[in-house]
């Protein structure tokens, strides 16, 4: 670490000294560009503050979903799925991966607390929003997209931003702040239950603050009936007929936050410790049976007279443990050991007759650092410069637990590094009260490599052929990726704005897409995160994957922004996308699970996102209104004309909201259209539309708030679009021994209520 991070101190400090004069003179020509920052958005009229309150190329979750959804929901992620242009795509009940304008996952850049995090897990079932407890985000914010260069680096889709609760203060010259909240939350459909706490102790200087959160729940039903031939599994025998398999969890969040001020300068040190000992996946081959991360985030803010700047060094640990949950492992009882049986160990001791289930263990580490400034060059210009370093290491195998899985450790990934080194400079301009661009430029070097591997220690399924070619293969890669952000916003009338942009991205290829080296299928279907049941091969050469990306978004509103409607088509060109093939020399069976390889391919996304609002009437029922939001997306693949997997079909969300007195209430209406096409390749399985109705209702007092909700009213039985192949039960170890052609249900009605209690 040290030497990169020298270097990249290096690097920044010498860019901050060839700005410095720039600075000092721009300084020198406005005594105060505080002051003067201040007086010229004053000067702006209304209309146009308003719009400035989003970042340019961003939306931000309001406070108001943010605290409505948290008691509906303990997966962070989809706190996300009112903003436009965002889509959920399904995995465990804490961890779905959310896609902007069709591209998810590692595809952007999501940073908590400004911490880059990465899946530790070839399922990526640890993603990085599922480490931020609903209960304890203070900001949600994202840019679709198009994202400056300053927030964006190594992703393509966009950059999603979460960040805890900011410290708090006790005001000048009062006495200490002591406070709290407590809360808890219910909900029918699975059981959920759990509840957060969190107190602060803080003088005018210091600020000490503990977080800390349950929650559990069992596997979900689905609406009306499921009773799907297809499915394998125990539905309809033990579990009841509408039990959605491997769909429970339980997470375990606690931080310690302290803050100290120096004058204007903010030092903060941030203690994260999270621990899942559970969270099955139905669209996954294994489960989740303990994850545990360390995180520390020490972050450093100061205050210059030319502007600020920013320090920060986090590291982050996680220790992550697969193997089969309750579900799966029910149906290898009825295979081979003792009918419905939960022993791990029914046969004994393992050999190659007797498996024990199939123990899989990821290691992580990250340490990151990074520097950024905020430069006010003038009353109208700000710069932003900054360089970024992280270090990454990975450790992914799969200890010897007896039948194909034996005698010795199957290695997946061994000593896997994946390390960044970014620098950008940014110029944001108010050209005048009509114009403000920003245009950015961002330089990314990002190396990865993989250790020697080796297999079971038997032949089978190719595993000697195949680690030997690995082995003997150059796995050292070099990747020197350029990023590109333009963007303007125009304001032509007090009624219509517009902000265009194009930019370039790009992203280079994870360890699991480069390494992974086993077509052996059922070492291939553990590598998988897209959950389509498919396997996985990696290709040590692949290339990164380059975004050229144009959007426009048309802002026409009522002078006060009671009225609104936002539309945003946009285009994305990919090329050398991470796609997949089928295996050299192999083709693809139709109607069941297949194993491919990672490759380049050349891909396109098209689509539209409309979001609106409007003012109804006011009555003696209170203030009612009309919210909207449309998504759009066509992905293809233009090498091979297939579709690209797991795009959202065309959806709407309505939602008819009333404002009395402290009650703030919504009938939502979500509409999604089939999906009659898909991936052909990786035999996408096609969904039936539906229409989802959900109430909330919400009371605050002044200390209290409770609120109460019914998700899916009509408990109308759907399959999610983007939630992969139901894989939850079964011999999933066989890749074609659980039956295909069935996607992940939906939830069915849920009530849901939640309170929280400050004091
Ligand atoms: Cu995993």
């Amino acid at each position: 670490m040290s030497r990169s991070l020298r270097i990249e101190k290096q690097a920044c400090a010498a860019l901050l000294m060839l700005l410095s004069p720039l600075a000092l003179a721009v300084e020198a020509a406005n005594q105060d560009p505080h002051a003067h920052h201040q007086m010229a958005s004053a000067e702006l009229d209304a209309t146009l503050i308003e719009a400035a309150a989003d970042e340019l190329g961003a939306r931000q979750v309001s406070q108001e979903s943010l605290r409505s959804l948290a008691p509906s929901t303990s997966d962070t992620a989809s706190l996300l799925r009112g903003t436009p242009g965002v889509s959920l795509n399904g995995a465990g009940g804490i961890s779905s991966l959310p896609a902007i304008r069709g591209l998810g996952n590692d595809r952007l850049r999501v940073k908590v607390d400004g911490m880059d995090l990465i899946a530790s897990c070839p399922n990526h079932m640890n993603p990085a929003l599922s480490y931020v407890a609903p209960s304890n985000l203070g900001k949600l914010q994202v840019f679709a997209g198009i994202s400056p260069v300053s927030v964006g680096g190594d992703s393509i889709g966009g950059t999603i931003i979460a960040d805890r609760v900011a410290p708090e203060f006790a005001a000048p010259g009062a006495a200490s702040l002591s406070k709290g909240e407590v809360g808890g939350f219910y909900r029918s459909n699975n059981d959920a239950r759990g509840g957060n706490f969190s107190a602060l102790h803080a003088t005018e200087q210091f600020h000490i603050r503990y977080a800390g959160s349950y929650s559990k729940a069992n596997n979900y039903t689905a609406g009306g009936k499921f009773k799907n031939s297809r499915a394998t599994g125990r539905l309809g025998e033990g579990a009841g007929l509408d039990e959605v398999a491997s769909t429970a969890f339980e997470r375990r969040d606690h931080e310690l936050g302290l803050a100290y001020k120096l004058g204007e300068d903010l030092l903060e040190l941030t203690l994260g410790y999270q621990h899942v000992p559970q969270e099955l996946f139905p669209n996954q081959r294994m489960d989740m049976t303990d994850n545990t991360q360390e995180r520390i985030n020490l972050r450093y803010l100061s205050q210059f007279d030319w502007g600020s700047l920013e320090t920060q060094v986090y590291h982050e640990k996680v220790e992550h443990e697969m193997d089969f949950g309750p579900d799966k492992r029910f149906w290898y009882g009825m295979q081979s050991m003792v009918p419905g049986s939960t022993d791990s160990r029914p046969c004994g001791p393992i050999g190659t007759t007797c498996a024990a289930g199939m123990p899989m263990e990821s290691e992580g580490k990250t340490l990151g650092a990074s520097i950024k400034a905020n430069i006010e060059l003038s009353a109208s210009d700000l710069l932003r410069v900054g360089s970024e370093y992280q270090r990454y290491r990975l450790n992914d195998y799969w200890p010897a637990s007896g039948g194909g899985m034996w005698p010795g450790t199957f290695e997946n990934i061994n000593d896997g590094q994946r390390d960044r080194l970014a620098l950008f400079g940014e110029w944001e301009q108010q050209v005048n009260p009509a114009w403000l661009t920003l245009v950015g430029l961002r330089f990314e070097h990002v190396a990865t490599d993989a250790g020697v591997v080796h297999g079971y220690g038997h032949a089978g399924g190719g595993q000697l052929v195949e680690a030997a070619a690995f082995n003997a293969s150059d796995r050292s890669q070099r990747d020197n990726n350029w990023d590109f952000t333009a963007l303007a916003r125009y304001n032509h009338s007090a009624n219509l704005d517009l902000e265009f942009g194009v930019a370039r991205k790009v992203r280079s290829p994870n360890l699991y897409e480069r390494y992974t080296w086993s077509s052996w299928p059922m070492a291939a279907t553990m590598n998988n995160f897209v959950g389509d049941g498919n396997g996985y091969v990696g290709d040590v050469d692949l290339k990164p994957e380059a975004a050229h990306i144009a959007s426009v978004t048309f802002d026409w509103h009522s002078a006060d922004r009671s009225h609104e409607l936002k539309v945003t088509p946009f285009y994305t060109r990919v090329n050398d996308f991470v796609d997949a093939v089928a295996l050299p020399g192999a083709t693809v069976t139709p109607n069941q699970f297949n194993v491919l390889q990672y490759a380049n391919q050349s891909a396109r996304i098209y689509g539209v996102d409309i979001a609106g609002r409007m003012p109804l009437l006011r009555n003696e029922l209170g203030q009612w209104g009309l919210e909207g939001v449309i998504n759009y997306s066509n992905g293809k693949n233009r090498e091979t004309g297939d579709q690209l997997y797991n795009i959202m079909p065309l959806n709407t969300t309505l939602a008819l909201t009333q404002q009395l007195g402290n009650w703030s209430n919504s009938l939502e209406m979500v509409s999604v259209q089939a999906k009659n096409d898909g991936s052909d390749l990786r035999n996408e399985i096609q969904t039936p539309g539906y229409t989802l109705f959900n109430l909330r209702l919400s009371h605050r007092w002044d200390n209290l708030r409770v609120d109460f909700g019914v998700e899916n009213l009509a408990d109308k039985f759907y399959y999610l679009p983007t939630g992969g192949a139901y894989t939850a039960q079964g011999r999933t170890m066989s890749m074609n021994g659980i039956g295909w052609g069935t996607a992940v249900p939906g939830m069915g009605r849920s009530v849901y209520t939640g309170f929280n209690l400050s004091f």
